[in-house]
């Protein structure tokens, strides 16, 4: 899979530096030249062609550049699928060039329009891949037996082209702006939160602490639990903790659904150089903010804002 992206390579000239500068250059040298032997007659003819060529090159070189837009659609295409669970699959998509980087801020997601019965449906889904990826991105989905987006995108084939828009979604992450997160997920809830524990470990002066709390129903549900270990293992400032509704005998995690005494025994404090992050289903979010809101966190009760102490994404 790694390969693929080296394999293609990039037109040279689409990069600025060939594909405008140099030519501009050259042309501009040759104009200089043939204007002092023979007079300003020549500019005259000469320059159109040269805003013209200049032109059509920046233009055609933008609209490869930029895959994914915030105003517009971008299909493009299914490179493969990767099955890391019963129902939960890894989808690679390209961007239009191999040196591209899909380069989104950490907790900002993609929005995805697939064509259902005639109309079409729109949902949300967070990158996993790493920002430095070149030449494609990676979303990870769940897939529900009545889910109507998840269940078109596990009948895919590669080749096959979806659209996407982005980057959306507002929250607002700088290295070391707070000293530690909480941080509660729930099912496929761990997506974004998986983009934030990558740009904060492959960030080394970054040294924000993170406690992890994440909810499922069955092991078979905790989506990339090895990683999550190996991250927790490699990382000291970055610990996990599972919880399970109905766990298998060998167990010996928390059991259940989350409480105020997990969170408040496992998570850092609220104090204001903490942050509180959650993503996870309706009903998990809704009582994780009702414990947080005993705890002392600043829970406002509207759609969360970028700088918010607490964050639902
Ligand atoms: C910011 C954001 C980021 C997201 N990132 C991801 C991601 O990276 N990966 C991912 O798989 N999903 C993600 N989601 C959820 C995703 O957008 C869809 O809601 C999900 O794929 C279900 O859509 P669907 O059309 O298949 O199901 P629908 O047709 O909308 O729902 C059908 C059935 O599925 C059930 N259902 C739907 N969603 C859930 C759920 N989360 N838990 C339990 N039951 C559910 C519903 O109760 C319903 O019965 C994200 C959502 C948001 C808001
Ligand atoms: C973050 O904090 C660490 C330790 O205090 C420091 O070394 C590093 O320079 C800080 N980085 C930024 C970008 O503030
Ligand atoms: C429990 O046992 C199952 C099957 O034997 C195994 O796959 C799983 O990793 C075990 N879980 C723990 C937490 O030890
Ligand atoms: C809780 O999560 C759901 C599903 O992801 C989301 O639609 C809802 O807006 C969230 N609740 C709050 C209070 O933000
Ligand atoms: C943080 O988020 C808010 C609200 O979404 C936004 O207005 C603000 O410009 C953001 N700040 C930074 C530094 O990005
Ligand atoms: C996808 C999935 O299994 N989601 C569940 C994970 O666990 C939380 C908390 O128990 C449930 O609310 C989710 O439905």
């Amino acid at each position: 899979m790694e390969d693929l992206a080296e394999l293609e390579q990039p037109n040279i000239l689409d990069e600025p530096l060939h594909g405008i500068y140099i030519p501009s250059c050259l042309f501009l040298a040759g104009i200089a030249i043939t204007t002092y032997l023979s007079g300003a007659l020549q500019i005259l003819l000469a320059l159109p062609i040269f805003f013209a060529f200049v032109g059509y090159r920046a233009y055609a070189a933008y609209q490869r550049k930029i895959s994914i837009r915030s105003d517009k659609w971008s299909s493009l295409e299914l490179v493969d699928q990767t099955v890391v669970s019963k129902n939960t699959a890894i989808y690679r998509f390209n961007l239009k060039t191999s040196f591209e980087t899909l380069d989104f801020d950490p907790g900002r997601h993609l929005m995805v329009k697939v064509p259902i019965d005639g109309g079409h449906e729109i949902r949300y889904y967070s990158p996993i891949s790493p920002n430095f990826a070149k030449g494609y991105f990676d979303i990870m989905i769940k897939s529900y037996p009545e889910g109507q987006v998840s269940k078109y995108f596990a009948s895919l084939k590669p080749g096959q082209l979806v659209d996407f828009k982005g980057p959306v979604g507002n929250f607002n992450y700088t290295t070391n702006s707070s000293k530690s997160l909480a941080i509660v997920a729930g099912g496929t809830g761990i997506t974004p939160i998986l983009q934030i524990l990558n740009e904060i470990i492959t960030t080394p002066e970054d040294v924000t602490k993170i406690s992890l709390i994440y909810a499922n129903d069955t092991e078979n549900d905790i989506l990339l639990k090895e990683e999550l270990d190996e991250m927790a293992e490699k990382y000291p400032y970055f610990d996990v903790h599972y919880v399970l509704r109905t766990p298998p005998d060998n167990w010996s995690s928390s059991i259940g659904l989350i409480t105020q005494d997990l969170m408040e025994g496992f998570l850092p404090d609220s104090s204001d150089d903490n942050r509180l992050l959650i993503c996870g289903p309706e009903g998990m979010n809704s009582s994780v903010l009702a414990y947080a809101k005993n705890l002392g966190w600043k829970v406002t009760g509207e759609a969360s804002k970028g700088d918010d102490q607490v964050f639902v994404f």
